[in-house]
């Protein structure tokens, strides 16, 4: 067996990493407007590029310089558009993963009426896309929160930032419905421990003497709540709409067969699936709750919550997968960075410049785990290696590390498939080169597309095909038959 015919082969990307125009259009400030470039900072400290403080955010709104701040000016995917999606409609795409800012329809997350020229910009895109045969998969909320949501609540902690985000997402629907069929919720809602700010507007040190920890649980019931909310949305507003969830699969394999070793990993593979049990299942987890209670972290639940979340179960589960890691009870065992985490290095496997750790059987593991738990059709809608390109002195650019990270994970996406999971698509992170959500660089480039810019903005922002442009092009040309 093969890739099923309608196979949905395509690209991911966030608003915030490619569009740029930060502050066009009506568009307000977004908490990606205040991430840093750090040049100097390890880029294997994941922790020290993610974390903000008051001070940081406030120095950053001061500071009308944009050098280093690469998310206001992304790769200008705004003005570039057309351009881009015809390379990608040049491809073959099936299908295109996007966000939709929120700053850009709802500045500050509390208007009562979507901004017109938000509402323009991402009509005109879809419009573009249907003219050219992509199909959108729509992300509501991509690391996109507004910072005056953010300053005003500190983020997702506060209960009043559910009914901003309904507003929001009625917009999209009410607007966009008649072109985006397919929907994800929240972008890795499992991030927001690993880093709180970027995915739900939190700002460590305004959590007081609850501290950071326990305003995340409360955020991400809220997430919850929101998530149910607009899941009955979507299938109300949209004909033919689908929901799906979305979670950074962090594959994790005991380091050794030590019983110890295999029960602290089963306890980390657990909690990584705890979201998506969440919006899946409709109910916490029971040994979720009982480890929140061990920790002395309650969650406040509002009557009806628990219902909200079980009548808006989603229709099929996506996720994003990179790299994978061990877990062992030795606290001497080596460990590696990986996709905002860390973890425990596999003697098995080879890393990238960043660290993370290379492992296409471990997608084929994911979606058999995946599809036996949930029993839903599955979505693979990031995946990907950052690397550093050249290019050579006629313009070409040769990136065979590339097509043979995707032809690796190809071959166990087949796999999986021939032993019977569902899988709807394929969007590889990311077709074009972009900002890193992470380390805000440029140079750490995902790409089938260059994009002439350097990490301090400098370049003439012309877009490249390298050599893997051909290469998915042809793979999408024959579903996966050629991939060589
Ligand atoms: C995922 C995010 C993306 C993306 C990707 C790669 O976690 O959903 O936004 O950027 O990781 O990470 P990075 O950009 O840090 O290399």
């Amino acid at each position: 067996m093969s890739f099923p015919k309608g196979f949905l082969w395509g690209g991911a990307v966030a608003a915030n990493q490619v569009e740029g125009a930060w502050n066009a259009g009506g568009k307000g400030w977004s908490v990606d407007d205040v991430a840093t470039y750090k040049p100097n900072v390890d880029v294997k400290d994941y922790k020290a590029h993610v974390t903000v403080s008051s001070e940081s955010v406030k120095k950053a709104m001061e500071d009308s310089d944009d050098t280093y701040y690469p998310k206001r000016r992304g790769i200008d995917f705004y003005h570039h558009y057309k351009e881009d999606l015809a390379l990608f409609a040049e491809m073959g795409f099936k299908v295109f993963r996007l966000s939709i800012a929120w700053t850009r329809l709802f500045p500050t997350g509390e208007e009562s009426e979507a901004n017109a020229e938000g509402i323009a910009f991402y009509e005109d895109v879809f419009k573009e896309m249907k003219r050219l045969g992509i199909e959108p998969l729509v992300t509501l909320s991509h690391y996109e929160m507004p910072l005056a949501l953010s300053l005003k609540y500190n983020g997702w902690t506060d209960r009043r930032v559910v009914d901003c985000f309904v507003r929001f997402s009625r917009a999209c629907f009410e607007h966009y419905g008649k072109y985006v069929k397919y929907w994800l919720n929240f972008n890795e809602v499992d991030s927001i421990i690993r880093h709180s700010f970027i995915t739900a507007g939190i700002i460590p040190d305004l959590c007081g003497e609850k501290g950071e920890i326990p305003c995340c649980y409360q955020a991400l019931h809220h997430q919850f709540v929101a998530a149910g909310i607009v899941t009955k949305l979507c299938h109300e507003m949209v004909p033919d709409g689908q929901m799906g969830c979305m979670l950074t699969k962090l594959m994790t394999y005991p380091r050794t067969c030590a019983p110890e070793d295999v029960a602290a990993t089963q306890k980390k593979n657990l909690e990584n699936m705890f979201y998506s049990d969440v919006m899946v299942f409709g109910e916490y987890p029971r040994m979720i709750l009982r480890d929140l209670e061990k920790r002395g972290i309650k969650i406040q639940m509002e009557p009806g919550d628990l219902e909200i979340i079980k009548e808006g179960t989603v229709d099929f589960v996506s996720f994003s997968y990179y790299m994978s890691m061990t877990e062992s009870v030795d606290p001497n065992a080596e460990r590696t960075p990986g996709n905002t985490v860390l973890g425990v290095k596999n003697p098995y496997l080879a890393s990238s410049e960043w660290g993370w750790q290379v492992d296409p059987v471990g997608l084929r593991i994911s979606l058999i785990e995946l599809y036996d738990r949930y029993k839903k059709p599955l979505f693979i809608v990031e995946n990907g290696i950052g690397s550093r390109d050249v290019v050579e002195e006629d313009g070409s650019i040769h990136d065979p590390y590339r097509i043979e990270y995707f032809r690796r994970h190809f071959k166990e996406m087949e796999k999986a498939i021939d032993d019977g999971v569902e899988l709807m698509g394929y969007t590889s992170w990311a077709p074009i080169d972009l900002i890193s959500a992470s380390t805000s660089q440029m140079s750490k480039r995902y790409g089938f597309i260059y994009v002439d810019q350097d990490d301090l903005g400098n370049g003439t922002l012309k877009r490249s095909r390298k050599d893997s442009f051909y290469w998915y092009q042809k793979v999408i040309r024959t579903n996966g038959a050629d991939m060589e």
